[in-house]
C-alpha cells in the first residue's frame, strides 16, 4: 500500500466514521484518534484517543505516522474557548508534531466559512481574500494559514480542503449549492494525497452541482473532478436556480445560517 501509516483526526465524528473504512487502501495502518469513542480497533487500524490541545499527546499521536488526514475539530459555530482549544492550539500542536516527526503530506478540512462572507452572487476562488462568518471560520483560516507556513518554512504539503456541505443528502436549499457527495469526498482526499506534488494548496470540496459559488481552477493540478451533483436531490428543493439576493442575510450571504451567530465569548 503506499502509505505506511496513515493518521485519521476526528475519527468518531460524521466524515471520520464515513471516512474509517474507505482510507483503508492507502495505508497498511490507519491510526484513528478521537477526543471521543472511536471503539475497538479492528484490522488494520489503531486507535489512540487524544484531545488535539493536549501539546504531549499529539506528539505521541504522530509517532510512526506518513500522511495525515485532519478532520478533528469543533466543526461549527461555537463558543470561542471551545473553538481555540481544539482548532488553534490543536492546530498548532498537530503542526509541530507533523514537522518533529517527518510527515510528509497533511490534507486539512477547512470549510467553505472561511469565506462565508462573499455574497451568493460572488464567483470565489482560491487567491481572493479569505472572508470567514464567523469564529469558526478565523480558526479554519488559522489552519490555512499555518499550514502555508509551514509548507514555507519547512516542506510540509498541505492541501486546504474547504469542504462545502457533506451529508449523505442535501438539508436545506442552499446545500443544493454546497453539497459534496461521500463519494466526491473520498476522490478528493485520494487526489489530495497521491498527486505528485500539491505545495500549499487550497481546494473545494464540492460535488459538480448546477449552482456553483466557487471556481476551483486554482486546484486544478490534484486532478480532483466531482462525479456526484445535488440535481438527484431536486425534488426536495424544487426552488433550486432560483436562489436569488432577498433582504435576508442568509441568503445574501454564502455563509447562510452562520451569519446570524456573532462571537460567542464565554
Ligand atoms: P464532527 O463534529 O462530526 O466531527 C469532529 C470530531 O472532532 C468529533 O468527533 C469531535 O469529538 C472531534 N474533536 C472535537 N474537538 C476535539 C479535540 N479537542 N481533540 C480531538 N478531537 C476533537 O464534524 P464532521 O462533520 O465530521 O467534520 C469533520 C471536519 O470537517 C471538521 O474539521 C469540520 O470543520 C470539517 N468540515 C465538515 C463539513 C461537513 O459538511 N461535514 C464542512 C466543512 C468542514
Ligand atoms: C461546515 O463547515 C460545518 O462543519 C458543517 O457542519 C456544515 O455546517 C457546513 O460547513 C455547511 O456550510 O453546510
Amino acid at each position: 500500500k503506499p502509505f505506511k501509516r496513515i493518521l485519521l483526526t476526528g475519527a468518531a465524528g460524521g466524515l471520520g466514521r464515513l471516512l474509517r473504512e474507505r482510507v483503508k487502501p492507502w495505508a497498511d495502518i490507519v491510526r484513528l484518534s478521537d477526543l471521543a469513542d472511536v471503539g475497538p480497533a479492528g484490522e488494520g487500524e489503531e486507535v489512540v484517543q487524544c484531545d488535539l490541545a493536549d501539546k504531549a499527546a499529539v506528539m505521541a499521536l504522530m509517532d510512526g505516522v506518513d500522511a495525515v488526514l485532519h478532520f478533528g475539530g469543533i466543526s461549527t459555530e461555537a463558543p470561542f474557548d471551545s473553538i481555540m482549544q481544539a482548532n488553534i492550539l490543536g492546530m498548532a500542536n498537530l503542526y509541530e508534531a507533523i514537522h518533529k516527526c517527518g510527515v510528509k503530506r497533511v490534507v486539512f478540512a477547512s470549510s467553505n466559512h472561511t469565506m462565508g462572507f462573499y455574497k451568493t452572487t460572488d464567483l470565489v476562488d482560491a487567491d481572493m481574500p479569505t472572508r470567514p462568518d464567523g469564529m469558526y471560520g478565523v480558526s479554519k483560516v488559522f489552519g490555512e494559514s499555518l499550514s502555508r507556513y509551514y509548507y514555507d518554512r519547512f516542506g510540509i504539503e498541505t492541501v486546504c480542503l474547504r469542504i462545502g456541505s457533506c451529508f449523505p443528502e442535501p438539508l436545506n436549499p442552499r446545500m443544493m449549492i454546497t453539497y459534496l457527495s461521500a463519494d466526491d469526498l473520498v476522490e478528493a482526499l485520494r487526489c489530495s494525497l497521491f498527486a505528485a506534488r500539491v505545495g500549499h494548496t487550497i481546494a473545494f470540496g464540492v460535488s459538480d452541482n448546477k449552482a456553483k459559488w466557487w471556481d476551483d481552477r486554482k486546484s486544478r493540478h490534484l486532478g480532483f473532478v466531482a462525479k456526484d451533483s445535488s440535481t438527484r436531490f431536486e425534488h426536495m428543493f424544487p426552488e433550486n436556480g432560483n436562489y436569488a439576493p432577498a433582504d435576508d442575510i442568509t441568503i445574501t450571504f454564502q455563509g447562510g445560517s452562520f451569519l446570524l451567530t456573532g462571537p460567542q465569548y464565554n
